[in-house]
């Protein structure tokens, strides 16, 4: 994206409008879909659906009375078309306010996206060139081969004193930075393949077009492998500990990979990074057990890495990350670390049937996963396997995920848009906060499917697909209104006026950590309001593995939980 002249900058930053007018899922939904749509207060209490482009109508209703919205603070009126299932593309019209942006119904409605939004890791690979045959216009030259990464003082062992040269190669760029982060791949990698063990019928067939496309792995195991290989890297031979990041000193400049030469270190080892390196490569173990012909000892490699790193953390089990003097990238620090212990313990008890592992899980609570508070997690794999559970574990695993369950979808029903975000969610990422809600909405349809809860779920895909009173979709090149100025600096610092599309951006943000460096201002301080389609917006318009990978969950679960007729 080059730079543009200052006023025409403004208007192109596309300063979100508070006023949305028609908010429809802007993506699409399939036919079985529980599809809703919101309208500001007006004079028409009509609306009818037309065949887009055309006066045809196909379906009619009232809308809802106005009712506040307390996390936007603004009234809005509600319309159910879950009756309307015929694909096709269509518009909503309300006399009196602009039509909606197009809504298409369609049987493969998240296929398109789940590919999309998995190619995002490809175009986020380090140390690779992206050769146009596979990333198009968005094509760039190798950056940070990470083959020469000097061992940081505050990670210096008596094999590996300061200074000791390591290579630790691949991996994806966590972010809109160019670092890598051990802590949020964890979370990543596990919900990724987690899609994969779910759903393999959305994945079987993808062609994502990435170098390995067409060999022996499916595409979303070829692009978690890539990762993978970078983590098992981060571990030291000698002791088991996981560094917490392979980082620079600061953050780069916004240039491109290739142009971005500082030193590489590997900082720190932490209990978070070991108990989530632990947790991510004891669940890839059974990932990838199936696939013993193509990949040989793999599976047994990545449970042995999984095993070191818990042992090292039980000998150091409160080593919290402190961020060193000269360090100043993002520190992922976390000193609430039972839920570490959980995930992980729980990835080792399925992958082992090793009683030692097990926690107390009468004394583990739900709630949505976040790369600082991973528990969530723990209750995706139980319930993934609960059938193999004793009765009473089995019981409880239910009983938590039925609970989490019927909160999330009274306060879903009970919105007035239909969107069950809570308060808490509105923070940084919390796009990815939202979808996380919906993951575990799945895992509780998957063991008990109630309609509402899959409709719950729908309802926080729709939000960050565009059914949002800022009216824009939050993910690059999908919808009518999309980001164009994500905080990713290959998107930023390449050629091409569109952002490499696929990804998920924080979204909004009350925070606003970064208002002061930035030259327009937010659109509101609401919090769901707040949010700056602007490069400097780091803090609600940046891009991340961790929010990319449950965008990837719910719409290939969305994709094959809905019904298609
Ligand atoms: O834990 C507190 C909570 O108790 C409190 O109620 C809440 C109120 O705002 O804040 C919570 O802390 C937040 C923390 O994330 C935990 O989620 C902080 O305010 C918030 O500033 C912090 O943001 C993190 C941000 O880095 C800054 O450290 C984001 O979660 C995290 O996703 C983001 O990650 C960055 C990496 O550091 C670098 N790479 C890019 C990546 C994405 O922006
Ligand atoms: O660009 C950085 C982004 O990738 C990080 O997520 C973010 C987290 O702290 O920080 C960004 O860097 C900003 C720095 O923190 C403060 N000065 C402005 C930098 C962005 O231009």
């Amino acid at each position: 994206m080059k730079r543009l002249l200052l006023p025409l900058a403004l208007a192109a930053a596309g300063v979100a409008a508070a006023d949305p007018g028609i908010a429809v899922n802007q993506v699409g939904w399939l036919p079985g879909a529980a599809k809703w749509i919101t309208a500001p207060p007006g004079e028409a209490t009509a609306y009818r659906v037309v065949k887009a482009g055309t006066d045809v109508v196909v379906l009619r209703g009232q809308l809802g009375p106005a009712r506040v919205w307390e996390p936007s603070g603004e009234p809005v009126r509600l319309a159910d078309l879950s009756a309307l299932r015929t694909p096709g593309d269509y518009e909503v019209v309300i006399d009196g306010l602009p039509r909606s942006p197009r809504v298409r119904i369609a049987a493969d409605a998240y296929a398109a996206l789940t590919a999309a939004a998995l190619k995002a890791f490809y175009f986020n690979r380090a140390s690779t060139p992206l050769l146009p045959e596979h990333a198009g216009p968005w094509a760039r030259a190798a950056g940070h081969p990470d083959d020469r990464v000097l061992v940081h003082t505050s990670a210096a062992s008596a094999e590996r004193p300061e200074g000791t040269v390591i290579a630790a190669p691949q991996g994806w760029y966590d972010a809109g930075d160019y670092n890598k982060y051990v802590v949020n791949s964890g979370i990543t990698v596990y919900t990724l393949l987690a899609a994969w063990e779910h759903f393999p019928e959305v994945f079987r067939a993808q062609r994502l077009n990435i170098p390995e496309s067409g060999n022996d792995l499916p595409d979303v195991l070829d692009e978690v492998m890539w990762n993978l290989s970078w983590m098992l890297a981060m571990q030291d031979p000698a002791d088991g500990g996981v560094y917490h990041k392979l980082t620079n000193k600061g953050f780069d400049g916004v240039v491109m990979p290739a142009d971005a030469r500082g030193e590489r270190y590997v900082v720190q080892k932490s209990t978070a990074a070991a108990l989530d390196f632990a947790a991510a490569m004891a669940h890839a173990s059974r990932v990838f057990a199936p696939f013993e012909a193509q990949r040989p000892g793999l599976s047994a490699r990545l449970l042995q890495a999984a095993r070191r790193a818990w042992d090292w953390a039980q000998a150091h089990p409160r080593e919290v990350y402190r961020q060193p003097p000269d360090i100043h990238t993002g520190d992922y620090g976390d000193e609430q670390l039972d839920d570490e212990f959980a995930w992980a313990g729980v990835e080792l008890w399925i992958s082992t049937g090793e009683a030692r592992y097990r926690p107390d899980l009468e004394r583990l609570a739900i709630n949505a996963p976040g790369w600082s508070d991973v528990k969530g997690l723990a209750w995706v794999t139980l319930g993934q396997h609960r059938r193999h559970l004793s009765q009473n574990d089995n019981a409880v695993v239910h009983a938590r995920l039925m609970n989490f369950a019927q909160e999330n979808t009274a306060h879903w029903q009970a919105s007035a848009w239909r969107i069950g975000a809570r308060a808490g969610d509105y923070g940084w990422g919390s796009n990815a906060a939202l979808l996380n809600r919906a993951l575990m909405l799945i895992q509780a349809y998957r063991v008990s499917p109630r309609p509402e809860v899959l409709a719950a779920a729908q309802g926080l895909l729709d939000h960050v697909l565009g059914r949002h009173p800022l009216g824009q979709s939050m993910v690059t090149g999908f919808g009518s209104r999309t980001p164009m100025h994500p905080h990713h600096r290959p998107s930023e610092a390449d050629d091409v006026a569109a952002p490499v599309p696929g990804f998920l951006v924080g979204g909004p943000n009350p925070g606003q950590q970064d208002a002061q460096g930035c030259p327009v201002p937010y659109a509101s301080k609401r919090p769901a309001l707040s949010y700056l389609d602007h490069f400097c917006s780091y803090a609600s318009n940046e891009v991340a593995i961790n929010w990319n990978a449950p965008l990837v969950y719910v719409a290939a679960a969305l994709q094959a939980l809905t019904p298609k007729k």
